[in-house]
């Protein structure tokens, strides 16, 4: 705008200078805004530009394209964005003053001085407008050059001793052993140790680290403590673990906490949470843990719990669980006031290059989306990286978002230490090997300027190999061995959950209690004059009152809830009811956090629409706060395989590989109802697959006051097991579906439930669990079947053997025995339970299955043809019981 009209912006701003007053207020609010606060005020009788403006805007914004970040190029050629002769200056300009700070070429020396070092940021685009202000004012006075004391020159030269000659010195005494070096890299650890200590000096109190394979030995010893002694004792030939009674993991997955105390004096915790392969998958699961322990120590300003998260390059860009973690960074179920991200950028995955393993420009260009700066470092200058790595963790305490770090380097060997990379990378890895250690560079570069003696950094050398050899001398333990069997001799024990039918009134009419002036749909007013009558005994009580009254009742009795899953406030089937929503306001309103003075805390979350990073922040946060009721919903139980990983990787096997325990609850709804392959398989099949060393408990509900039971007795007893429950979708409105008050006041969950009709005699026996049973009772009504008994199983796993023996003692009479589920033959918990059910039987009786037939797809597309079948099996399983018109003329006459 401003080009086409120059001569009349100088003249104006001639006059303006002369006196502010002679221009309009238009003019003066223009010229006003230009003078940014850290450009020096104009001189007068100088030039004013826009395009200088623009030229110094391009290098804020872009100028990080022409710094020096790689150790393995050259810095790159000046980028068309950041010449002068784009904006139209020519050489004859280079020496005429400029009224934003002087000289062409003087405002040009600074911003490459500022922005083209050996650092570069990214911190104006989508970044915050107060936050790039308040960096700017951080970084433009001083050139954005390491402001770094004595001591603390000397401290990053003492954390690259010990990180390079930690890897150097299993290099050489454990040959070819997998550790996954960290050379190359080792800036890393004095930007860790750097992050720490600015972390605490800016309140941080505990640091909660999540990170893949590479460098993890190097920052369990040279961040987290751990001793040498005990990590080389993993590196010896028979080394069996014996801190607890699983089967372990490999020495680059475990986790570790410690207790260290910072430069200035300051106790803090610092923990390593343990991860398996699965890169990135980690992420959530720390964001949890994070969570959690920001509740407990009342974190308010969530500054006092830090998490940081180490990323490779290939895995950051590669893997979505990265951005289903960033997108609840905000969100208030599940904000940890943000995260520190380092990410080693080495250029390379596995034997993959950049060019083949991402389309964008930065490995780290996700930050963008989500307005978090990035500075991007160069592992050759550890001053640089640790000076960055110091004014991250400033913003992340000052303005709690997400901060990202690059770290440029290189991968000294292979992927692992046995891996060649010369197969693939063959020109990289001869520039490689021609490398200098950064640790000699810099100790070099020290001695060069004074700060360190030559004698005394060789005897810091010297001292510190001694040391990790005294430390291998110590290092081997001997074999011990180990039971892989997790057995507890209470998984069974039976715990008393009921609560009083007075107390559960009293909850329940503060479960029910709208506060003054809330305008509630007239549709939950009805719902909740329904929900009292259950309380008061005159209406059996349903599904979603059952479960409302199991929070409530922990809640009253001080245990914390969460609740956490997409729609989950309300509930998917709009059974739940848990939030309300005031009518004229829009204004959410959760009963349940309302009940009594001290009572838990209670937490209903609508969650993103992610199952992946959103059942892993639930994992994690159940880890870390093991006493309350912590349950993750799916909106259908199939949707569970979105999260996968975490099933596998953390939920099913966290504990015998880490010691780990989990008390998480799974709400997935199953059952067959027609809604299509999708929509009905909570996937049985593949938790009971899962399962193993009581690894997990599963079990498929059928009544409310079961689930009631259930869910108190996650927290009453004081195992800790994660809990798979498969809830109804049908059965949420199915009037047989209910329970009388009075079962919830007393007992406790049934891992069988035996026949409630209790038939004289029975010929057959059905087993079954889940929905289908109440078809089975329906048609065996209507048909007036009397010989043939159905038993539930409730609980599929742990299958308490000795219970239904005690049960089928009753039955001893059967001639027949059928296994009745709704799923296909390849599905459900048909092949599971085939076995233990048939070793219970009486001799000479087969346990048959009725069931739908071996299929890819788990249930039928079309309404119409899933009625078929379902009519199909009741069919089968009745047919030949169905009393013919002789028995029911017999019956009557007698
Ligand atoms: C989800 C997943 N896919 C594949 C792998 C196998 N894998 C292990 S390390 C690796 C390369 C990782 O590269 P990068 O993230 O750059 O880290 P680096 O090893 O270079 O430090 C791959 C593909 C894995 N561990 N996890």
């Amino acid at each position: 705008m401003f080009e086409a009209n120059l001569p009349l912006f100088e003249q104006m701003y001639e006059r303006y200078l002369a006196d502010p007053q002679s221009v309009t207020q238009e003019w003066r609010a223009l010229f006003e805004e230009q003078m940014r606060p850290t450009l020096p005020t104009p001189k007068p009788k100088v030039v004013s530009d826009q395009r200088i403006q623009e030229l110094i805007d391009a290098y804020r914004t872009h100028g990080h394209l022409g710094a020096h970040v790689n150790p393995l190029q050259k810095r790159p050629p000046l980028p068309a964005v950041l010449d002068p002769t784009t904006y139209g200056f020519t050489e004859a300009d280079r020496l005429r003053q400029f009224s934003d700070g002087g000289t062409l070429d003087e405002i040009v020396q600074r911003l490459q001085r500022t922005y083209m070092g050996q650092m570069g940021i990214e911190y104006v685009e989508g970044v915050d407008p107060a936050i790039t202000h308040w960096i700017q004012q951080q970084i433009e006075p001083t050139y954005f050059e390491p402001q770094l004391s004595m001591e603390q020159k000397q401290m990053i030269l003492e954390q690259l001793n010990k990180s390079d000659l930690f890897e150097g010195f299993i290099h050489t005494r454990y040959t070819g052993q997998k550790r996954f070096s960290l050379e190359g890299a080792e800036t890393l650890i004095p930007m860790l140790q750097g992050a720490i200590e600015e972390g605490a000096k800016q309140g941080g109190e505990e640091f909660i680290l999540g990170m893949a394979h590479r460098g993890r030995l190097n920052v369990l010893s040279n961040i987290l403590n751990k001793s040498y002694t005990n990590i080389f004792s993993e590196f010896e030939e028979g080394y069996i673990p014996d801190s607890f009674e699983g089967s372990g993991d490999v020495k680059y997955h475990k986790g570790f906490f410690g207790t260290i105390q910072t430069v200035a004096g300051k106790q803090i915790r610092i923990e390593l949470v343990p991860n398996p392969s699965h890169l990135e998958s980690i992420n959530p699961v720390v964001e949890g843990y994070v969570k959690a322990k920001q509740i407990a120590a009342r974190d308010m300003l969530l500054s006092k719990v830090i998490p940081i998260l180490i990323h490779g390059d290939a895995a950051i860009s590669g893997q979505g669980v990265v951005y289903e973690t960033l997108q609840m960074n905000q969100l208030e179920g599940y904000s940890t006031g943000g995260t520190l991200h380092f990410i080693v950028n080495n250029q390379i995955g596995f034997t993959t290059l950049p060019q083949d393993s991402r389309s964008t420009h930065y490995c780290t260009d996700i930050a963008k989306t989500f307005g978090a700066p990035v500075f991007h470092v160069n592992a050759e200058d550890p001053e640089g990286a640790v000076f960055a790595t110091l004014l991250a963790m400033q913003i992340r305490q000052k303005f709690h978002i997400d901060v990202f770090i690059e770290l440029n380097c290189y991968r000294k060997y292979g992927h692992n230490e046995g891996d060649e990379p010369a197969f693939t990378q063959p020109l990289e890895y001869k520039l490689i090997r021609a490398k200098k250690p950064i640790r000699e560079l810099y100790r070099d570069t020290l001695i060069h300027q004074g700060v360190v003696e030559k004698a005394m950094a060789e005897g810091l050398e010297t001292a510190f190999k001694r040391a990790l050899a005294q430390a291998q001398k110590g290092g081997k333990i001997p074999g011990i061995s180990v039971s892989t069997s997790l057995q507890e001799s209470d998984i069974f024990a039976s715990i008393q959950t009921g609560v009083s039918e007075n107390e559960l009134q009293q909850i329940a009419a503060k479960i029910n209690e709208v506060p003054p002036h809330f305008h509630l749909h007239p549709k939950l007013d009805n719902l909740l004059k329904g929900r009292m009558a259950m309380a008061r005994g005159e209406r059996p009580v349903d599904w979603g009152m059952a479960e409302m009254l199991a929070y409530g009742s922990l809640l009253w009795q001080r245990n914390a809830v969460r609740l956490a899953g997409q729609d989950s406030g309300r509930g998917t089937f709009s059974h739940r009811h848990a939030l309300w929503m005031d009518q004229e306001v829009e204004k959410e309103y959760f009963s349940l956090q309302h009940l009594c003075e001290g009572q838990g805390r209670c937490d209903m979350i609508n969650s993103p629409l992610s199952e992946f990073a959103a059942l892993g922040f639930e994992f994690g946060y159940s880890v870390a706060a093991p006493e309350g009721l912590t349950v993750w919903e799916a909106q259908f139980g199939d949707f569970a395989n979105g999260a996968q990983t975490i099933l596998d990787e953390y939920l099913t096997t966290a504990e015998q590989k880490w010691g780990q325990k989990s008390p998480l609850t799974l709400l997935l709804p199953h059952g067959y109802e027609g809604q299509g392959p999708d929509h009905s398989s909570g996937r049985i099949e593949r938790f009971l697959q899962l399962a193993g060393n009581d690894n997990i408990v599963i079990c498929n509900p059928t009544n409310p006051a079961q689930l009631f039971h259930l869910l108190r007795r996650q927290v009453l007893r004081s195992l800790k097991k994660p809990l798979v429950v498969f809830t109804p979708k049908g059965l949420l409105r199915l009037p047989a579906c209910v329970s009388p008050v009075q079962s919830l006041s007393q007992g406790t969950f049934q891992e069988f439930l035996d026949d409630p009709s209790k038939p004289r005699n029975p010929h057959k026996l059905l087993f079954c669990s889940g929905r289908i049973y109440y078809d089975l009772e329906e048609l065996r009504t209507k048909e007036k079947v009397e010989n043939v008994a159905i038993l539930r199983i409730e609980q599929l796993y742990p299958l308490h053997l000795d219970k239904l023996k005690t049960l089928l003692n009753g039955y001893s009479q059967i001639q027949e025995a059928v296994y009745v589920q709704e799923e296909p033959s390849n599905m459900g918990a048909w092949s599971f339970l085939q076995s233990p059910l048939q070793s219970l039987l009486p001799e000479g009786v087969p346990l048959q299955y009725i069931g739908r037939s071996r299929s890819a797809a788990p249930a039928a597309g079309s309404y119409g043809l899933h009625r078929k079948e379902n009519a199909a099996i009741l069919e089968r399983v009745f047919s030949k019981d169905k009393p013919t018109i002789f028995d029911i003329a017999h019956h009557l006459r007698a």
